[in-house]
């Protein structure tokens, strides 16, 4: 009996040596993979090239996952069990990760190319002083349409797309905000309005769009804007100057009640384990250099004066991809609408895709 007691006593310990031993080596191997960075972006907002190019010039190995939108990076962000050194989300969704403490502060000795973002994407109001985000990009929404496919309607007005010549036509952008403040702005309110009558109007008024709507895509947008696929789009402003790119017939506008001029930072989640790289990397996208590459490669609007000046004339000086001051003040930028109204916005959101169906 003893015998068998001393054997089952010594499988007992084996099997803790065992499992100290993997977990040790697997620490080990994490220590080693150390020397990756792992980045959380949005869809098709980067050129892949640059990251490759970091990898050499760094030895870092970088691990790449994409989102489409701020609520599906929040969610994810917050629930933890993941490991990002380098996410990137927009103004309200900054404000929101500082105030659930989802962040690391930036430190800026380590980003010397921080010098080359013009001082007007600094310090803004979801970010006093940067503490926590440095720009990547900004852009507006507004409407890709297509002069050939319309009958030269024009789109001054969100009302335009309202039209009972549009049946089937427009392509929506998946995101809440997008969709619910276009809703808001049609009717002349805020895209931060929380005034529950003012909402369930602007949800009333997108239920009506319904028979003009094709669908409400991802980042296939694109490609089934410019191949013709639909008529009208509501999107980022990037992805407009992409589709304009493909397929010059096309055109973007933003309606006059007004629409959304937003910022993506790039940010360090705490959930980061390689802030060297981390740090390495913001720099290493702030190369004007670097920067201008990406923006020419994703078409969207680089915040970096210095790689303003090398990018060609035809992308810089266009107005509707670069609005100057004068329109972008007319614009809203999202207001981080705390926990609860941020979901209410969602289930709205949810309740017209269920109409849309
Ligand atoms: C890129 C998406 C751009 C994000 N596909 C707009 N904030």
């Amino acid at each position: 009996m003893k015998q068998i007691v001393r054997l089952f006593a010594s499988v007992i310990i084996a099997a803790f040596a065992l499992m100290y031993l993997t977990s040790y080596l697997n620490s080990e191997q994490g220590y080693t993979g150390g020397n990756t960075l792992t980045i959380y972006n949005w869809g098709d907002y980067i050129d892949e090239e640059l990251i490759a190019k970091f990898e050499e010039e760094t030895g870092v190995k970088v691990i790449y996952q994409t989102f489409d939108s701020n609520e599906a990076m929040l969610t994810k962000i917050a629930q933890g069990g993941t490991t990002y050194d380098i996410a990137v989300p927009s103004d309200y969704a900054i404000s929101k990760m500082r105030e659930e403490d989802l962040l690391l502060p930036i430190d800026k000795s380590k980003i010397p190319n921080l010098q080359y973002i013009d001082p007007k994407f600094m310090n803004l109001s979801f970010d006093p002083d940067n503490e926590y985000s440095v720009p990547y990009f900004w852009g507006t929404v507004g409407i890709v349409f297509n002069p050939e496919l319309v009958d030269g309607k024009t789109f001054e007005s969100w009302e335009d797309l309202w039209s009972p010549d549009l049946r089937n036509d427009i392509l929506l952008v998946d995101s809440a905000r997008e969709v619910i403040g276009m809703g808001l702005n049609s009717l002349g309110y805020s895209l931060n309005d929380t005034n529950e009558d003012h909402l369930q109007e602007a949800l009333k008024k997108l239920n009506q769009l319904t028979p003009n709507v094709k669908a409400l895509v991802g980042d296939e947008i694109k490609m089934l804007l410019a191949n013709e696929e639909a008529a009208v789009g509501l999107v980022w402003s990037g992805d407009a100057a992409e589709i304009l790119d493909e397929n010059d017939k096309l055109d973007f506008v933003v309606p006059k009640e007004g629409s959304n001029v937003w910022f993506d930072n790039m940010v360090i989640p705490k959930t980061a384990n390689n802030l060297e790289a981390a740090h390495q990397f913001i720099n290493f996208m702030l190369d004007p250099e670097n920067a201008a590459q990406n923006a020419e490669y994703v078409g969207y609007a680089t915040p970096n004066s210095e790689a303003l000046k090398l990018l060609p004339e035809d992308i810089s000086g266009d107005e509707r991809f670069y609005p100057p001051s004068e329109v972008t003040d007319k614009l809203e930028v999202y207001d981080n609408l705390g926990k609860k109204m941020l979901a209410h916005y969602n289930e709205l959101f949810l309740e017209f895709k269920m109409h849309s169906k």
